[in-house]
């Protein structure tokens, strides 16, 4: 069984991988392959987005894809970076985006945020599975931790006393919107795989 997760994102790659190896599933991402299509996420939601991304990589490779498309929502700023995540300062610049969404909160009072995965499974078949997986936290003032990605060391789960980065894959994983969206994928993975 091989799946093809529509991503270039190591540290999401990284966490499917280790969740995928478990189920003994064999897992490839964009990186694995020369001149992938460059994809445009022009969707105005996680789902659009996550769909676009998995339709891409389906038309493309014939075979299973898994899109993950995921942000965080800040609640005191209308939501955002949302589903501009990943681009928020600069493309994929992660110290520009975290210092963006500092300088942005500075002032507020309320620093609560959710952290949203959506997943979609698309078949060469259109058989497909859509989930989604969120976390609560709050945004902290200065970083903390060296694990995980993105804005891990900024976000701070007050159940863990911890933030993102300072847990170990295993904790993440346990609790993250990312792990809540597999483990519910995972219930429904081998009805979708069949046929
Ligand atoms: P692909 O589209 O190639 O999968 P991407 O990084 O562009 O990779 P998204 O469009 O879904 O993916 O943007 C997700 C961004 O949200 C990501 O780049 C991070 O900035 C942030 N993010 C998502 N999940 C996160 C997590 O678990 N920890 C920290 N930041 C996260």
């Amino acid at each position: 069984k091989t799946i093809v997760i529509a991503t270039k994102n190591q540290g999401k790659a990284r966490e499917y991988r280790k969740m995928f190896k478990a189920k003994g599933i064999n897992v490839k991402t964009l990186n694995d392959f020369d001149n992938p299509p460059k994809i445009k996420e022009t969707g105005h939601s996680f789902a659009e987005n996550a769909m676009i991304k998995a339709k891409a990589v389906v038309n493309w490779l014939h075979i299973p894809s898994l899109a993950d498309d995921s942000g965080l929502e800040v609640h005191s700023i209308n939501n955002e970076p949302g589903i501009y995540s990943a681009r928020y300062a600069g493309d994929h610049d992660d110290a520009a985006n975290k210092k963006k969404l500092l300088k942005r909160l500075a002032g507020h009072q309320d620093r609560s945020a959710t952290f949203v995965t959506c997943l979609v499974l698309l078949k060469p078949n259109g058989k497909k599975l859509i989930v989604d997986g969120k976390l609560n936290g709050e945004i902290l003032k200065t970083p903390r931790g060296y694990n995980g990605f993105g804005y891990d060391p900024l976000f701070y789960v007050p159940s863990k006393h911890q933030t993102l980065a300072e847990m170990t894959t295993n904790q993440k994983d346990a609790i993250s919107h990312r792990g809540i969206a597999a483990r519910k994928m995972m219930k429904h993975f081998d009805e979708w795989w069949q046929d």
